[in-house]
């Protein structure tokens, strides 16, 4: 009763209610579409990803309503009433067995198609034509490394990632003497492949991004390099960290922008060290820092 009173007579509604509304517009203003329903797919592999989260919400949300539907059902036809006398029921094979059969065959067929795409996604070798593309996470935000004009990333080795030297790279290799760094700044082509390497300077992070469907782990003392996208369409996205990696974590996020190619070339190029900082870089410092 207490309760109740709680509900109905005091300003209860009259707080919570905006609150709900001020909630959804913060919601509206982070997320580039969609506040109630899935974001955006604009990764090649995020149509397999939506059927098959359809595929599961369908049949599971049938399931539910038939079950609940049955089940009221039954307790309203069958509950106590005095002279009716109550039924002993010692089951049904027949229904047992379908109702078993089934559900195996149901995630059977999950399980093979769900492992056909993960093939796809991770195992496969990425296109030879996809961009390299380093992401170096740390509390708290990420390190970004380009390849230069010749196509090439620096060797990133797991055991050399450190605080000053977040890609773990080499500096007198020659792959990466034109490489780029950005911070907390991401920009990828439209309609090319990119491969990513993946790692961290301290704690697990994560790089997680809803309209790519793409979320991997990154636990410090490895490279991933099997990780690779391509997206499908322009627009700006938010890279945000999606492990608690500290008490910074809600504040590790980058800029991320899907562009055409031409414009990702024209800012690759006005990124891209000159010959000469290349040969000051070397001299000053051996050790490739990110830009902060
Ligand atoms: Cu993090």
């Amino acid at each position: 009763m207490t309760l109740m009173r709680f509900f109905t007579r005091t300003r209860f509604w009259a707080v919570l209610l905006p609150l709900v509304f001020v909630h959804q517009a913060l919601q509206a203003e982070i997320r580039e579409t969609s506040v109630w329903w899935l974001p955006r797919n604009v990764n090649m592999f995020g149509h397999e990803i939506d059927f098959i989260f359809y595929v599961i919400l369908g049949l599971t949300g049938v399931t539910s309503v038939a079950v609940f539907s049955v089940m009221i059902y039954f307790l309203v036809k069958y509950r106590a009433r005095p002279g009716v006398p109550a039924i002993h029921s010692h089951g049904n094979n027949t229904l047992e067995v379908v109702w078993t059969t089934i559900p195996v065959f149901i995630f059977l067929a999950l399980a093979i198609y769900g492992n056909e795409q993960w093939t796809q996604m991770r195992l496969r070798q990425p296109p030879a034509d996809a961009i390299p593309v380093a992401v170096v996470g740390e509390q708290f935000g990420w390190n970004v490394r380009y390849p230069g004009p010749d196509g090439k990333l620096a060797t990133m080795v797991a055991s050399k990632v450190g605080k000053e030297n977040p890609f773990g790279v080499d500096p007198a290799d020659p792959a990466g003497a034109d490489d780029f760094t950005t911070y907390n700044e991401v920009v990828f082509p439209v309609d090319r492949p990119i491969r990513l390497y993946l790692g961290s300077k301290d704690v697990i992070h994560a790089f997680y991004v809803p309209e790519f469907r793409l979320y991997q782990d990154m636990v410090p003392g490895r490279v991933y390099d099997f990780v690779w996208l391509k997206a499908e369409a322009t627009g700006n996205f938010q890279l945000a960290c999606n492990q608690l990696c500290g008490q910074g974590h809600y504040k590790m996020f980058g800029k991320l922008s899907v562009v055409p190619l031409a414009e990702y070339e024209t800012w690759a190029k006005g990124k891209a060290p000159t010959k000469v900082s290349v040969q000051e870089t070397k001299t000053t410092a051996p050790v490739t820092v990110a830009e902060r």
